[in-house]
């Protein structure tokens, strides 16, 4: 499978680069399964060594498609393991990742129907294997803002670190130069500063009524978890704050106490090596947890696919959304479209709304007749402080 998705020729923006967590992950992309060596380690997750052989070194390279790694510039003397160099675009200048989403204009929300032909299917019970794709999106509404949005506090939080763009605060070399960047993100989206919202419970209710074959999210920030969706119907595809270890020799380290000196400005280091010890949240190159493979069973048995509040920039996650049969519904709950819903013509079973997430997912819950039970779950959980329409009264903050 190819690690650069096809350009999208009505984009005014520059071809986008696509970041890749491990492309090692990628390459197993609908095959099997997990290979025999990726068994679980003691967290769930098999961390690669960068030294194992030659292919492990190439296969956990983060790619940055087609153009520079803007860290190639940025990090001049670093021993860059990851960065990757395009024979054809050597001498561009460091790019800040430009945002791979479509102008509004051009695919209209409602061309296919959007929310209320899925709700139908829902209603005539059509779908009952629902694959839930979530990103950043998801989770503004709780006040944790993503990266793309322009003028959003946590790159802003970031820009005094000097970031050649954004996702550096996850590339390894970046960390063990510059914890302090990561660390930061890492104050903001410790689990404890936030709360899950509308959407978070909007997906435990399919749960609760039997629908939800599975949910992948590339959040880190445990909000799925905290709304009560359970640990066998969640894959946290880059990993979580629950677990620590060091960032060089792999030695587990005590979450609390990485916590506790992260909190307060502290660098936790490694008893073994003195190597910076991080949250076991997954860095580019860094092989995805062992349960991100269930993907191989869950697409092919999904009969409806939910993409909630993701650009769709990140390897081998973006991919996924094209693993599903093409029979099979996507519907796109986006501010903008993005992946595959960037072409047009759309694939006939494609549908999307366009606009705020929180308003699309409460008119769907709407149109379902979920509300008052949705609205319940979250009163019985103290995260529900206000009527639908004044969406973000939802938003709740308990630090
Ligand atoms: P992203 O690249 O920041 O994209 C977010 C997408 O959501 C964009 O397309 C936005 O337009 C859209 N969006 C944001 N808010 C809304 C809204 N209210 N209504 C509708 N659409 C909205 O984030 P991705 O998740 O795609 O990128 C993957 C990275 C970002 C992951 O690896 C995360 O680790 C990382 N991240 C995580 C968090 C978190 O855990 N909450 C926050 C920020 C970044």
């Amino acid at each position: 499978m190819s690690r650069l998705r096809p350009a999208v020729e009505q984009s005014p923006h520059p071809a986008a680069p696509r970041l890749t967590r491990s492309a090692a992950s990628q390459a197993r992309l609908g095959g099997p399964g997990p290979p025999k060596e990726l068994a679980p380690g003691p967290y769930g997750k098999q961390r690669r060594k960068h030294t194992d052989s030659a292919l492990a070194q190439d296969l956990s390279q983060m790619r940055v498609s087609g153009q520079e790694s803007p860290l190639g510039h940025a990090l001049d003397g670093v021993n860059m393991r990851h960065a990757s160099r395009s024979s054809t675009q050597n001498d561009q200048p460091a790019p800040s990742l430009p945002v791979k989403e479509g102008p509004r204009a051009r695919v209209k929300s409602s061309s296919r129907g959007g929310l209320a032909s899925v709700a139908r299917l829902l209603k005539l019970g059509r779908c009952k294997n629902i694959v839930v794709v979530a990103g950043a999106g998801i989770s503004t509404a709780s006040g944790i803002p993503d990266f793309r949005t322009p003028g959003t506090g946590l790159y802003s939080n970031l820009e005094r670190y000097d970031l050649p763009y954004p996702e550096a605060v996850f590339n390894i070399d970046y960390f063990s130069e510059c914890p302090q960047a990561f660390f930061s993100l890492a104050r903001e989206l410790y689990p404890g500063h936030h709360r899950p919202n509308y959407i978070h419970y909007f997906i435990r209710s399919l749960h609760l009524r039997g629908l939800l074959l599975r949910v992948y999210t590339q959040n880190i920030d445990g909000l799925e978890k905290m709304c009560g969706i359970p640990e066998d119907k969640l894959v946290e595809a880059h990993g979580n704050f629950t677990t620590a270890s060091c960032h060089l020799c792999y030695t587990p380290y005590p979450a609390e106490d990485a916590k506790v000196a992260i909190m307060s400005g502290d660098v936790p280091t490694c008893s073994f090596c003195a190597g910076t010890v991080k949250p076991d949240v997954v860095f580019f190159g860094e092989d995805l947890p062992q349960k991100y493979f269930l993907h191989s069973e869950d697409f092919p048995k999904a009969d409806l696919l939910i993409i909630m509040g993701t650009s769709l920039q990140i390897e081998p996650f973006a991919s996924l959304v094209n693993t599903v049969r093409a029979s099979v519904p996507r519907l796109l709950l986006n501010r903008h479209a993005v992946g595959p819903f960037l072409k047009t013509p759309l694939r006939r079973a494609d549908h999307l709304e366009l606009g705020d997430l929180l308003d699309s997912v409460q008119r769907m819950a709407h149109l379902l007749g979920w509300s008052a039970e949705i609205e319940e779950l979250m009163r019985s959980q103290g995260d529900w402080v206000g009527p639908p329409t004044q969406s973000r009264a939802i938003v709740s903050r308990v630090d």
